[in-house]
């Protein structure tokens, strides 16, 4: 089977201003890593991915002057195992984290293994300073805390979600982190995270650095920043908060997190870094799509049909990436692999990835090899090797072709049964190897 590369990448750019013949560095210090991570973002969840309706300018101008990916995808539908995922640049079964750590119950004792590898060791060790701010979800207990995966500052939240003013979790418990301690900061979430992330890029602009951004927004509860906080330990609150008007909201949330990456970008350009910062943002996962969009596509946040998992996504560094669109198949734990091999560190052979260093993309507009993509939660499994997607849920298997029929609507399983069968073994290989023990640490 031979299955054409899509890549439409309309190059704009002049260009010629860096040495194209290799995605490393040649000429300049190491460059920066800017990762943004919105939190339930869906596909359609921006004016540069349809909704015209918000005001997101700021992304939207990454999107316009950078690569916009249209088949990007998160390695889950849910939080904590897409963030396992990013940071270690392996399946996130490898880690033992299939599935989210609850702020109650018994996964509120687990974490991402300290002994796993991480963008944010393997780049600390490169000679990068690193930073956090914002949304961990990797693990609730000291153990777990970033500091222990290779940031030296973290100033955020351990848990899935806070209140954007009191600041405690969905348990009422205070969640408000500088590094291993809890702090009293008053503010509104994102624009606390806003501010440490352009206070870091102050500090250490005489240094590479790499800078993770996970926002909470637009993640629930529904507030934005004159609506006021409700979450206090010994009291009973809803989980969304008490504003009446979430639609309102909701757009608020999007638009001050855009606000924000506006402000981190004049930082970068106040402090000539713009040209030698590659800032890639993401989501990840799909929206609830009660709540945000998820641009047409069948599906939501917690399953494994396109809404669940496509994700928007923009790479952006300027002199350095053509702007263009780009319908690769991507996803969260390529971008380990993919800074990695920019920053030109030596990696180790004891690292191996399932992420694919797509800075050939990025940085050159080469296709990528054609490989086969897993996904499996609460169930659901789903493989997908160019325009065939394998959908395995506890009632249905059924077999998509993405090309014909982004919308999952008809099942052509009868019709392919080579495809079938090709795309149901390779998942039960899969599923063989990322569940033996050995495998999960390196
Ligand atoms: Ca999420």
């Amino acid at each position: 089977m031979v299955l054409l590369k899509k890549t439409i990448l309309v190059l704009l750019a002049t260009g010629g201003l860096w040495n194209c013949g290799s995605p490393g560095v040649t000429d300049k210090a190491p460059p920066n890593f800017i990762l943004i991570m919105a939190d339930d973002l869906g596909y359609g969840g921006l004016a540069s991915y349809g909704d015209t309706s918000l005001n997101t300018p700021n992304i939207d101008y990454l999107a316009e002057n950078g690569i916009r990916f249209t088949d990007f995808h998160s390695n889950a539908p849910v939080c904590s195992p897409t963030r396992a995922a990013l940071l270690t640049g392996r399946y996130q079964q490898r880690a033992g984290l299939e599935g989210v750590i609850y702020v109650r119950g018994e996964t509120r004792a687990t974490g991402l293994d300290t002994t796993q590898a991480s963008m944010a060791k393997l780049l600390k060790t490169a000679g990068y300073q690193t930073g956090i701010m914002g949304k961990w979800h990797l693990g609730y207990k000291k153990e777990y805390n970033p500091v222990y995966h290779g940031f030296d500052t973290f100033y955020g939240y351990v848990s899935g979600n806070v209140d954007y003013h009191t600041h405690y979790d969905n348990a009422g418990i205070y969640d408000w982190w500088h590094n291993l301690d809890t702090i009293q900061e008053e503010g509104y979430v994102t624009d606390l995270i806003t501010q440490h992330s352009v206070d870091f890029i102050r500090q250490h602009k005489d240094r590479p650095f790499f800078l993770y951004v996970p926002h909470e927004a637009p993640h629930v509860p529904f507030q934005g920043r004159d609506d006021p906080g409700y979450r206090y330990p010994d009291q009973e609150f809803s989980y969304y908060g008490p504003v009446v008007d979430r639609l309102r909201a909701y757009r608020e949330m999007v638009e001050v997190m855009d606000e924000g990456i506006g402000s981190i970008m004049q930082a970068l350009r106040e402090n000539g870094l713009e040209e030698n910062t590659l800032v890639f943002f993401l989501s990840d996962n799909g929206a609830l799509a009660k709540f945000g969009s998820n641009g047409g596509l069948n599906g939501q946040k917690t399953n494994l049909y396109e809404g669940g998992i496509r994700v928007p996504a923009i790479a952006y560094w300027k002199g350095r990436i053509s702007p263009g669109e780009t319908s690769e198949v991507a996803l969260s734990m390529d971008l380990l692999p993919t800074t990695l091999s920019i920053s030109g560190a030596a990696i180790s052979e004891n690292h191996s990835f399932d992420g694919v260093d797509i800075s050939p993309l990025l940085l050159q507009q080469q296709p990528l090899d054609e490989r086969t993509a897993f996904w499996r939660y609460r169930g659901q499994k789903a493989a997908r090797q160019g325009p065939w997607k394998l959908l395995v849920t506890e009632s249905d298997t059924a077999l998509y072709n993405l090309e014909q029929d982004i919308g999952e609507t008809q099942n052509v399983a009868e019709q392919h049964r080579e495809q079938l069968k090709e795309l149901s073994e390779a998942l039960r290989n899969w599923e063989t190897a990322v569940d033996t023990v050995e495998m999960k640490t390196l």
